[in-house]
């Protein structure tokens, strides 16, 4: 067994957290992943706050075990922020995660609710600012991941953050089979924050044709695009995403004809499945998954990968002398 403080602080069987993917994470895969043994997690904006009501509830009925963990993710940028930090206060919801920005305003509210408090940080700056709010935990995440996304690798990432916080780190960017998880824990994660590899999963709800994209990626299927509004997104490449980076590259095109050109395109892959002209949103693992199965199969598969991979790695430290 691989056991962390993750799987101490959450209550957890594996120190797995699900990534919360826009339109896509919902109750019904938060409660697969949370009955497998990971931390489920909802994205906060979907739609509405009543639909985070409901997937909240969905989850919870759910679970096969009303003690279990899940958590909501909150995008901070998202104009659904503010009625979610509500929302999971109102609710109870065991753990909150936050991504692109820093939950400052919100943090004093869920302290005081005994919400445990996980935000993403792309840097150490962000992490250890994390860190002096009062989180419980912080995903280190690498630019491999799929969506919003920061510089720095997870290979350089994860050892910084390790190094700049004394909270458990978990780290989020490229990971999808068990060397994935046993590099992230000799780099000083005490876990790993998994997106792109739930997507394939029976439970996960995304258009079928959004599967059917990722299974066929290739490992230099994604691009970034984005930069120059300063919202840099990974997905992967189709007619949407080149033309995108080339409206961006074209000094005649103003920023506000990028964001249009950009609005409600995850919602028209993930959900209506057009995945030429949406965004299909997806980190540069996609190319390593290869079939569906549930969310048990992805994690029990994983975490056995990856004791294997750990127990036999002292096959690199060899007792003869070194050759000249
Ligand atoms: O948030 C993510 N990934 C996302 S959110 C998303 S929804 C979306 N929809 C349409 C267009 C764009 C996005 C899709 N993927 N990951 C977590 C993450 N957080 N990545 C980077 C950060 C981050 C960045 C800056 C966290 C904190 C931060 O703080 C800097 C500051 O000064 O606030």
């Amino acid at each position: 067994m691989i056991v962390t403080e993750v799987n101490r602080l959450f209550g957890l069987k594996y120190p797995i957290i699900q990534g919360g993917m826009a339109w896509i994470s919902d109750g019904k895969l938060a409660a697969a992943v949370s009955n497998a043994g990971g931390l489920g997690v909802i994205s906060a904006i979907n739609e509405g706050p009543e639909a985070l009501r409901r997937e909240i509830e969905t989850c919870r009925s759910l679970l096969r075990d009303g003690r279990l963990p899940f958590a909501v993710n909150i995008m901070l940028m998202s104009p659904l922020a503010a009625a979610a930090a509500d929302i999971v206060v109102e609710m109870k919801v065991p753990v909150v995660i936050t991504g692109a920005g820093l939950p400052t305003p919100y943090m004093k509210k869920w302290l005081a609710a005994s919400i445990q408090v996980v935000p993403v940080a792309p840097s150490t700056g962000v992490a250890k600012m994390a860190a002096r709010l009062g989180a419980c935990a912080v995903v280190a995440e690498g630019g491999e991941s799929g969506g919003h996304v920061g510089d720095l690798t997870t290979m350089v990432l994860t050892p910084q953050v390790a190094d700049a916080v004394s909270i458990p780190v978990i780290a989020a960017g490229g990971i999808a089979d068990g060397r994935g998880v046993a590099a992230a824990l000799l780099l000083g994660a005490a876990g790993v924050q998994c997106g792109t590899c739930f997507l394939p999963a029976k439970e996960c709800g995304v258009h079928a044709n959004y599967k059917r994209k990722i299974l066929e990626a290739k490992d230099i299927d994604t691009i970034v695009t984005g930069k120059r509004l300063g919202h840099p997104v990974r997905s992967l490449k189709n007619a949407f995403s080149r033309q995108f980076a080339d409206m961006e590259y074209d000094a005649a095109v103003s920023d506000r004809q990028i964001e249009a050109f950009g609005s409600g395109a995850l919602r028209r892959a993930a959900l209506d499945g057009d995945v030429q002209n949406g965004s299909v949103m997806a980190g540069q693992c996609a190319a390593m998954l290869h079939e569906e199965k549930t969310a048990e199969q992805i994690i029990a598969d994983m975490f056995r990968e990856a004791q294997d991979a750990l127990s036999a790695a002292d096959r690199f430290l060899s007792k003869e002398e070194p050759h000249a």
